[in-house]
């Protein structure tokens, strides 16, 4: 994340994080926890571990990736990945980014999740909040450890094909019209969110971009809403936004 500002402890307790066994001092994407056993990502996170989840692990609740003291978070290996069978690589893009994790949970966790958006269209120019671990400065390519929030703006459609090109309605760009804040490498997966009658509603995942928070550049998400009736299918028995 660059620009924003650190979370609080337990402030987005639905958060996921995906760790390399190898190497689970910091997370190489995000996601998010969608019911009690399934975490929405992007499928260029996951799609390489598609046949061989077995080298990840999923983190839900972290916050500070140092801390001694914060034993708030659980990890959960992965039972099947299920990554949208539209996700593509395009020039410089992608299509259907995105990526349904099934955690291997005996015991469903009693842990809440995030609401996704359901009405497509309704958050061009609204105020939203992307969340990670990411990149917080893109030249010296340093990670905090701890998750940081920074405030964007969705970008109307029109603009951000003008900008990009390539733009569809299954995409969602947010930003900041100076730069200075934006999503990053390592924020991939995680959510873009808007506050709706008092809670958080998830509106993207976080895909690509060109480069990071520069004026002109938004960062591009996988539009949830535009996703919905795919991703419902992938959690039955378990249902959306406690329906
Ligand atoms: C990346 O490389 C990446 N500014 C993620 C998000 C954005 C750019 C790059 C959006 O994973």
């Amino acid at each position: 994340i660059i620009g924003g500002e650190y979370t609080k402890p337990g402030e987005y307790p639905w958060m996921a994080a995906l760790l390399h066994k190898s190497s689970p001092r910091r997370p190489f994407c995000g996601g998010s926890l969608i019911s009690p056993v399934h975490v929405l990502t992007a499928a260029h996170c996951v799609n390489k571990f598609q046949h061989d989840p077995s080298s990840i692990l999923i983190r839900i609740g972290e916050h500070d990736f140092v801390s001694e003291f914060e034993t708030d978070h659980r990890d959960f290996h992965i039972q099947k990945i299920f990554v949208h069978p539209d996700y593509e690589e395009i020039n410089s893009g992608s299509l259907n980014d995105l990526a349904i994790i099934k955690l291997n949970s005996s015991h469903e966790i009693g842990q809440t999740t995030v609401c996704l958006a359901e009405k497509p269209g309704d958050f061009q120019n609204c105020e939203a909040v992307v969340i990670g671990w990411g990149m917080n400065n893109p030249e010296s390519g340093t990670q905090p450890p701890i998750l940081k929030q920074v405030l964007v703006n969705v970008y109307s459609q029109e603009m951000c094909q003008s900008l990009y090109g390539n733009i569809t309605n299954t995409h969602l760009c947010a930003g900041n019209q100076n730069g200075e804040k934006d999503s990053c490498q390592g924020d991939s997966g995680g959510p873009l969110l808007v506050g709706l009658e008092g809670k958080w509603v998830q509106v993207g995942i976080v895909s690509y971009g060109y480069s990071c928070a520069l004026p002109q550049h938004p960062g591009v998400y996988a539009n949830v809403s535009s996703h919905l009736p795919w991703i419902a299918s992938q959690l039955q028995p378990h249902t959306l936004n406690g329906f």
